[in-house]
């Protein structure tokens, strides 16, 4: 028998962890490898976590060997080998964008110092949680004796977006798109790059053409939660909790050979970038 790993969700009782803790425990995540969770909220959403809990003990998952339900980050991220920080304050009615920052500024640094404090020290953090950049920043920042590329936030979702427009303007299978790019921020300053893509092994622009790639793709990916939300009424809840999935998966198990993904990272100073920012690049991963 595999010696259990342990995972640490913070944000456990919210919408993306309600389809990520299910997945993880169908083996999306790290097949017939055997892990323990553990449960992080903040204290007025703790019951609702327990409910969560007992659902998650009622599948009889062979994979789950024991759940916990923390409000303390340190007991939730002990000894934790892989981490997915989902937890954030939303922007409430009123709140300014310099609000919202100021309280996530100081969640993420609370989790960094407990991560610091508690985690393997190979531990793997995916920050979720908007602003997602900042936020691993912050946390990273407060981690001074973990490596800094034990800290990631998540464009993968982006990433996907991009892939599937492009497969359905192209109507093509998304299996039929290889190099894809997203550079930047999650945030509607992100860059969706076609120029190195190809469909079917043929170059996406000769596909789709550059007006269309200009004047609606760009826009559309870097739109698309927001459309999510007009037409659904919700933000977007199953194909983040896959983006999680799919980002911290390539990590631990590598990207297909000569093939890359996209994740923000702490930049070395690659493509002009400030090193220390957490920017998302292509990221091949052996
Ligand atoms: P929910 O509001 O459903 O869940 C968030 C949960 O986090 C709540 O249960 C809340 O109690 C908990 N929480 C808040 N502060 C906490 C803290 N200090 N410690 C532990 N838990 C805490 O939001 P959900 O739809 O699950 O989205 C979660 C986060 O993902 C949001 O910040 C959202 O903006 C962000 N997203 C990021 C995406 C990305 O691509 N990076 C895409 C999807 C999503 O919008």
């Amino acid at each position: 028998m595999k010696t259990p790993v342990h995972i640490a969700v913070s944000g456990a009782a919210g919408q993306i962890s309600y389809s990520l803790l299910f997945r993880l425990i169908g083996g999306e995540l790290l097949g017939d490898q055997p892990f323990t969770l553990g449960l992080l909220e903040v204290p007025q959403s703790i019951e609702a976590l327990e409910g969560v809990a007992m659902e998650l003990t009622d599948c009889a998952s062979p994979l789950l060997h024991g759940v916990a339900c923390h409000s303390d980050p340190e007991a939730a991220f002990a000894d934790a080998d892989v981490v997915f920080l989902v937890g954030a304050r939303p922007r409430g009615p009123g709140m300014e964008r310099q609000d919202l920052l100021e309280v996530n500024a100081g969640i993420f640094s609370a989790q960094g110092k407990a991560l610091n404090a508690a985690a393997k020290r190979n531990v793997k953090v995916l920050v979720v949680g908007n602003p997602a950049n900042t936020n691993a920043l912050i946390a990273r920042c407060n981690a001074p004796d973990l490596p800094p590329e034990n800290f990631t936030a998540m464009t993968r979702l982006d990433h996907n977006r991009a892939v599937g427009l492009l497969a359905e303007r192209c109507g093509r299978p998304a299996g039929a798109i290889r190099q894809a790019i997203v550079w930047g921020n999650h945030s509607t300053t992100q860059y969706p790059d076609l120029s190195h893509a190809t469909v079917d092994g043929r170059p996406a622009l000769d596909c789709v053409g550059r007006d269309w790639y200009e004047q609606e793709f760009i826009a559309a990916v870097q739109q698309r939660g927001a459309e999510v939300i007009r037409v659904r009424g919700k933000s977007s809840v199953g194909s983040a909790a896959n983006a999680a999935i799919g980002h911290m998966r390539d990590w631990l198990s590598g990207t297909p050979a000569g093939e890359w993904t996209s994740m923000a990272v702490s930049s070395d100073g690659s493509y002009g970038i400030e090193p220390g920012l957490v920017y998302s690049y292509p990221v091949e991963i052996h």
